[in-house]
């Protein structure tokens, strides 16, 4: 009980005394109680003045994800389509924001963004590999440069957990998971290996479909592997290198009778390997790291008909370089931060025919402050990036908190934000026949927020207001005879939502609870954003009895729109409302014997989150897991 009470407050963004800068950082009770997303430092979460939330390894295991869709969902803010189910793409929205608005960083390194839309299908990351999700609402980009403007994401693949975990499950439509991993600590060394193997052979995701060939089950698989060292040099330094990879096939459905053989993939292979290194030195309040990290991403479309390297098959190959430095310092009450960060992408997007070869360099500088005066904490931040070819690019940000009375804080924030057209938005793609923009600008938002959160009685709250202005949005327009096209900067956005958070305990019962209300519109014709349900519940209910952990999610989506109006589609298609409940139970069978069992969908409720796309029904789990 107690372990799920802890693991819950992490989870839970506003914190009773907001006086983490007295507390000092170094003081806080737990690893759980930091946080290093917001300002790139470790910070306790309660000093962190956006919406913050925190999903640890424990909650992952109790909810008994199996997807990293299946983790975000659950939090405050986000709305997922998915093409399908376990393996096929997803598009992940954070406040109505567009989904490559998301920066997602693995370990505090960006994500690689190898297709021309510039999102990440981030989940692909085989859940096995992540310790930790640290998620910040807002704009964040002049902290972390190009991407962040409607949140970031950061994934955690490093543990801090000594000792070794194997794990076996099944569950419906063929699923099966099998897991290991050892974590051994040699005097100053501490050495951390990890594998894992998942696939489901998955549903139909395309019934609507009039190819035959469409009609099988579109399954996954994939493996993964991790493998990292750390070193403490001596009381100053350490070090750590780590490389970590998977490859995952997926199948998806063509949609149609392909007019020709080039037009039918239906298959995705991803081999993404990463390796980092990385030197911290710490000394009193002052505390330096320097990071270099080589991502390699290849993903291969194919069809089942003309094999993997056959007349249809397209490849991104992509290379990302990324060295970061940065430094804080602690004073009293207060830290500054600054750092730099180089990025170099590489990519080569070809099928049969054509191929692009595209390069760009990025170098960001940034500096950051926060201080707590009395019951006023204040934080600013600025960053200029130099993207390619694009200049210099300046970004900013601030925040203001206030403990008006013991226990209840009013903040107010804004921030720019900013994103990098893709590479294959700016310079073309002759696979897609989209002609290069050399007058393609960055996608820039402009966002205020408004915050009030307190501890009334048992009750956590917090409730926050924002608006964003969002222009220069990149669209692909086309000429109707020969459909050559070209991305320009032609939309505008406006958001304007509304999110309450709350968590409160009720005898032995833990009850989270998150409403949104968004308001997203395309400024030009006053439409309602496709693919985000304007309304949105979220609510989860944990308790343990006779050592039996019990976790039940609800989450409530209301009507959203498919598409955006156009020639070919004039009326906006309505995909209705939809609610949906999971429960899951682990059970200790001994201190290192778990078994855990989850129903997911519970009710079996048919809907879609993209239209003709099929979701999976209700599924059943069974994992047993074993600590040593
Ligand atoms: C339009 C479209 C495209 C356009 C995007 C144009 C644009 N505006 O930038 C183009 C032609 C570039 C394209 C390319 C590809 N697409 Co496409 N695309 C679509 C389509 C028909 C509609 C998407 C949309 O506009 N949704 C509405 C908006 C509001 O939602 P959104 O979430 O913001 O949409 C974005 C994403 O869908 C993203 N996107 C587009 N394709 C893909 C593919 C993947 C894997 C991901 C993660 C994201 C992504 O671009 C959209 C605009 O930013 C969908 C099918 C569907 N009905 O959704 C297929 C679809 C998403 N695409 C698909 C595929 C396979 C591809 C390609 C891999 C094809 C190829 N062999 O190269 C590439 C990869 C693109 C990439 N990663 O950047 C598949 C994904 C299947 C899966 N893995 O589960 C889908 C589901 C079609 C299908 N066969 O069922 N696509």
């Amino acid at each position: 009980m107690t372990m799920i009470k802890n693991t819950l407050l992490a989870v839970v963004s506003s914190v009773t005394a907001f006086s983490g800068w007295a507390q000092d950082n170094t003081t806080a009770k737990s690893s759980d109680d930091l946080v290093v997303t917001a300002n790139r430092f470790p910070q306790p979460v309660s000093s962190v003045l956006a919406p913050a939330d925190v999903v640890t390894r424990e909650d992952i295991d109790r909810w008994q994800a199996k997807s990293l869709n299946d983790v975000m969902r659950r939090l405050p803010g986000v709305d997922i389509s998915q093409y399908g189910g376990m393996g096929q793409g997803s598009s992940l929205s954070v406040r109505g924001t567009e989904a490559r608005h998301v920066l997602v960083l693995i370990d505090g390194v960006p994500m690689a963004r190898l297709g021309i839309s510039n999102g990440v299908d981030f989940n692909q990351v085989p859940l096995a590999l992540v310790q930790r999700v640290e998620f910040i609402r807002g704009p964040r980009s002049a902290i972390y440069g190009s991407g962040a403007i409607g949140g970031v994401i950061n994934i955690i693949t490093q543990t801090d957990k000594e000792g070794g975990k194997v794990q076996a499950g099944i569950g419906s439509k063929g699923y099966q998971q099998y897991d290991g991993a050892l974590r051994q600590r040699f005097d100053n060394t501490v050495a951390t290996v990890a594998g894992s193997y998942q696939m489901t052979n998955g549903f139909n995701v395309k019934p609507g479909s009039p190819y035959s060939v469409d009609s099988d089950r579109d399954g996954f698989r994939n493996k993964s592997f991790w493998g990292g060292l750390e070193q403490q040099f001596n009381q100053n330094f350490s070090g750590f290198v780590r490389g970590y990879g998977y490859t995952n096939n997926s199948d998806y459905d063509v949609g149609s009778v392909p007019y020709s053989p080039k037009y039918s993939n239906d298959e995705d292979r991803l081999y993404s390997h990463t390796y980092d290194m990385g030197l911290r030195f710490l000394s009193g309040a002052f505390s330096s790291q320097l990071t270099g990290s080589y991502q390699k991403q290849k993903d291969y479309n194919y069809s089942s008909q003309n094999g993997r390297y056959g007349i249809s098959t397209t490849l991104d190959d992509m290379d990302q370089r990324n060295l970061q430095w940065g430094n804080t310092y602690a004073f009293e009450h207060g830290s500054v931060t600054a750092g730099a960060d180089f990025q170099q992408q590489r990519l080569t997007s070809s099928d049969n025919s054509f191929a692009d070869t595209y390069k760009r360099d990025n170098t960001g500088l940034y500096l950051s402050g926060q201080q707590q005066f009395g019951s006023v904490t204040l934080e600013a931040s600025g960053r200029e990036d130099k993207a390619g070819d694009f200049g210099w690019h300046g970004t900013w940000q601030t925040a203001a908190g206030w403990e008006f009375v013991d226990g209840y804080r009013a903040t107010l924030s804004y921030g720019t934000g900013f994103l990098t057209p893709s590479l294959g938005q700016q310079y073309g793609s002759k696979r897609f026949g989209i002609d290069s923009n050399s007058n393609l600008k960055p996608e820039e938002s402009k966002q205020w927020e408004m915050g009030l959160e307190g501890l009334t009685g048992p009750l956590d709250w917090r409730l926050s207001a924002y608006h964003y202005k969002i222009q220069n949005l990149i669209n692909y327009d086309s000429d109707p005879v020969t459909y050559q096209g070209q991305y320009y900067n032609v939309d505008k956005a406006t958001i304007k939502g509304v999110e309450w958070t709350g968590s409160f305990d009720t005898w032995m019962f833990t009850h989270r609870l998150t409403l949104q209300y968004i308001d997203p519109r395309n400024d030009q014709t006053d439409e309602v954003l496709a693919r985000r349900s304007k309304r949105q519940a979220k609510y989860q209910l944990d308790w343990t009895m006779f050592n039996l952990d019990m976790d039940i999610s609800y989450q409530y989506y209301g009507k959203r729109y498919d598409n955006i109006s156009s020639t070919y589609n004039p009326e906006q298609r309505v995909l209705p409302s939809y609610s949906t409940v999971d429960v899951s139970a682990s059970y200790p069978i001994t201190s290192q014997l778990t078994v855990r069992g989850r129903i997911a969908n519970l009710f079996d409720k048919d809907y879609e989150t993209a239209y003709g796309y099929a979701t999976p029904g209700r599924e059943y789990y069974l994992t047993g897991s074993y600590t040593f």
